[in-house]
């Protein structure tokens, strides 16, 4: 999109760009509404001990009560009592800027973020399978050429509206489309086949697809013998998933399981997609794994237009998951318990890499133990909105209660920052330079058009600013008085440390980066704009990026993709009399994310203005539920309230609602907290609930 600043204040305009081709969705043509909006934070706030509320501050008072707070709680309980939350829509520089902060400037192991609720378990089966996470590993624009395209547990029509033209193109191109989705929706509602499956029954399918592929002679005998290894093993494994057996366990019909297998295996260019419906679970790196056991089989990923792709959510859910603000991670997609990554990086960052902390938990992990006895006492948040987001959202809201220390900076008094005790105002994404970088890999840029409201900052400044009063109260011991007048305060090197200019922590990202597997050393700004964006890896500035991942070899040590056999297991909380119901949650196309800027543009809220449960109308029936009836959604961890909204196109043993809501509407009070050992992604897709007429 470009952004143009006029006499009527910032207005967003479609551009043609190859990735979208001009298009835009609602939520973009609607989102310079916020910029002035009567909600938006215009000065800190601080919780007066007396009242209870919260009161606009001055950044003084806001950042010393926060470095005030951080010091009680290390001083008294270590330097890991405090944490930090991140987002997957922080741009590249504030994520790194972020981990960087989390590991010296509070010298805490704990620091995670959203994208471990979005992109984990994806990112864990790729780096398994393939060595490398990169969503997609060929351009966005292949997609428009595949002669069969498979989703799974993805609604691009509604969740990812600019993606939708290739889509059409492809079927224009007389391509095939099959959507695996327990609702009809509107991407279901435009593909030649839709399956249905129960929720949760996705790696069942998978393996069954690979069977039927294999009885039929369809698997790429010379690709899996030249360009992968273990493969016998997911052979043995796939033999007991016969398509009956699938059949009766997902509901999917045995003929459409073998129409599925045979557009992929006879198809030419296949993709295969999978997106939240099939990651979001306790077996969800299982499940993505069981998708690229079939990709692998079939001979795709590296083919050219064909391949297995993830596609990512966030705005920056790509370079947010890149550049450290993950709990085992290090900038360029290191490994932050690799030795050799932490010399580099230390070495980047000045420091002795025995300075740096070790891995964190993720994040659920981490919310689940703030307050707790050993757990950390101050949390500080950018970019999330856990009390909506979260699963089991009653109880992580009562996590961030127990608090010492609930720092939020954002632009919205979201339910989250409501909590607060102390809350910074931020820039928003108008208003400060940065880059993305896209579910494709490529490196995009994010222009400010007008600076911040005046008593507002950024939020590297903010970093900055913090970074600098942690290391002046650090050294209170030593009177600056009697200082050498000539040596620098300790709040000059920290604050030089973290600089608040974009452009400054792009440049040293790039050495961080460098050598790593998410390699920026070679992307210049200027060459992004030069290039409509820079695939990484781009090592060199004058060397070629790289659009296509795997054409020759595969990113693991030596060279080959790696099968891993992968079984069906049930979902962590199976239905039963009491809660005979399977609830599964999602996105609507008129809200983002837990709402806190989307509720409050007035077009949006008109389209989607609450939360609402989805069934089917046999079920409503049976329950004596009519449309639009008050219902409650009541699982083993609570209750949440939403009209009814009955539809065919869902499957009658399963109940669905949007997330984006808060208060009686939030669906996360009911949803499942187990998650995936590997990822340490949450069980968003299914739980067993009740629903009766509230
Ligand atoms: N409008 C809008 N767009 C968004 C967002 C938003 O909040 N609103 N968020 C962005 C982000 S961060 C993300 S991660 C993406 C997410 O993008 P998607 O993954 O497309 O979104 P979801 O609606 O979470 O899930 C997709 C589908 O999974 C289905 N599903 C549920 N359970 C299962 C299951 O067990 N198996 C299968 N196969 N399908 C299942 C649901 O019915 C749903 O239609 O969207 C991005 N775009
Ligand atoms: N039941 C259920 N729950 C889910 C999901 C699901 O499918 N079902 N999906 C999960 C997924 S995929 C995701 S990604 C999460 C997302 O959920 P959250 O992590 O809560 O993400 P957002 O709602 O985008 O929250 C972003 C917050 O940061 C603020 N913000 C925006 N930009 C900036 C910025 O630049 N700086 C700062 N400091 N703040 C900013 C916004 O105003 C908002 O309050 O939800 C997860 N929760
Ligand atoms: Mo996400």
């Amino acid at each position: 999109m470009t952004l143009r600043a006029d006499d009527a204040g910032v207005t967003v305009h479609p551009r043609e760009f190859p990735t979208n081709r001009g298009g835009l969705c609602q939520k973009g043509w609607t989102a310079a509404e916020l910029l002035d909006h009567p909600d938006r934070l215009t000065t800190p706030l601080v919780r007066d001990a007396a009242t209870g509320e919260l009161h606009p501050a001055s950044w003084d008072t806001a950042l010393d009560r926060v470095v005030a707070g951080i010091r009680a709680v290390q001083d008294d309980a270590g330097r890991d009592a405090v944490a930090v939350f991140g987002g997957g829509g922080l741009t590249n520089e504030k994520a790194y800027a972020l981990g960087k902060f989390a590991r010296i400037g509070l010298r805490t192991r704990h620091i995670d973020y959203n994208g471990r609720f979005c992109m984990s378990s994806a990112a864990a089966a790729g780096m398994r399978a393939f060595g490398i996470d990169r969503g997609l590993p060929f351009p966005l624009a292949d997609l428009g050429r595949a002669d069969t395209l498979l989703l799974v547990g993805a609604n691009p029509a509604e969740t990812m509206p600019p993606l939708v033209r290739w889509l059409t193109e492809q079927r224009r191109n007389g391509g095939k489309l099959i959507v695996i989705d327990p609702r009809v929706t509107a991407t279901a509602r435009q593909a030649d086949l839709h399956l249905q499956p129960l929720p949760g029954t996705d790696l069942a399918v998978a393996n069954a697809l690979l069977h039927i592929a294999l009885t039929e002679g369809w698997v790429d005998r010379d690709y899996v013998a030249d360009r992968t290894t273990g493969f016998d093993a997911v052979r043995r494994g796939v033999a007991a998933w016969w398509p009956a057996r699938a059949e009766q366990l997902s509901g999917v019909p045995v003929a459409d399981l073998e129409a599925t297998a045979r557009a992929l295996g006879t198809g030419g260019r296949v993709i295969i997609l999978t997106a939240r419906g099939a990651e979001q679970h306790a077996k969800g790196v299982d499940t993505v794994t069981a998708y690229v056991n079939l990709a692998l089989a079939l001979g795709l990923p590296g083919r050219d237009g064909s391949g297995y792709g993830c596609l990512t959510g966030q705005g920056n859910g790509q370079g947010g998951r890149e550049h450290g603000q993950k709990a085992d991670q290090l900038p360029g997609y290191r490994r932050i318990d690799d030795p050799v990554a932490r010399e580099h990086v230390a070495g980047v960052w000045g420091v002795p890499a025995d300075e740096l902390p070790g891995p964190g938990v993720p994040a659920y992990q981490l919310l689940d133990s703030l307050g707790t006895p050993g757990g950390p006492r101050a949390l500080l948040v950018f970019g999330s909105n856990p009390v909506v987001s979260a699963p089991r959202a009653a109880r992580i809201e009562g996590r961030l209660r127990d608090l010492d220390l609930l720092v939020v900076a954002d632009l919205l008094l979201s339910e989250t920052a409501a909590l607060a005790d102390v809350v910074l105002p931020t820039a928003q994404w108008a208003e400060e330079d940065g880059t993305m970088t896209n579910l494709e890999g490529r490196v995009l840029r994010r222009r400010a058009l007008r600076p911040p409201p005046p008593s507002v900052r950024t939020d590297l400044a903010i970093i900055s600013d913090l970074a600098a009063r942690l290391a002046d109260a650090e050294s209170t011991d030593v009177d600056p008085a009697d200082a050498n007048p000539a040596s620098v305060r300790p709040a000059a090197v920290a604050a030089a440390r973290f600089p608040a200019d974009p452009a400054a922590v792009f440049a040293e990202l790039r050495r961080a980066s460098a050598g790593g597997a998410a390699d920026y050393a070679g992307i210049s700004w200027d060459r992004i704009d030069a290039d409509d964006g820079v695939y990484w890896p781009c090592p060199t500035e004058d060397g070629p990026d790289t659009p296509r991942l795997f054409a020759d070899r595969f990113a693991t040590a030596d060279g080959r993709a790696r099968f891993h056999p992968v079984d069906h297991r049930p979902a962590a909380e199976e239905v039963c009399a009491t809660y005979p119901l399977h609830f599964t949650t999602g996105r609507v196309l008129a809200q983002y994310q837990s709402g806190t800027q989307t509720r409050r543009v007035a077009a949006l809220r008109r389209a989607a203005p609450e939360a609402f449960v989805e069934l089917h109308p046999d079920l409503a029936t049976r329950l004596g539920i009519d449309d639009g009836d008050p219902v409650r959604v009541t699982s083993r961890r609570g209750e949440f309230r939403a009209p009814a909204r009955l539809s065919a196109g869902i499957r009658p043993d399963t109940v669905f609602a949007p997330f984006h809501y808060a208060g009686a509407g939030r669906a996360n009070s009911v949803t499942n907290d187990a998650v995936d050992p590997i990822s340490g992604m949450p069980e968003f897709k299914i739980c067993a609930v009740r629903v009766e007429k509230a």
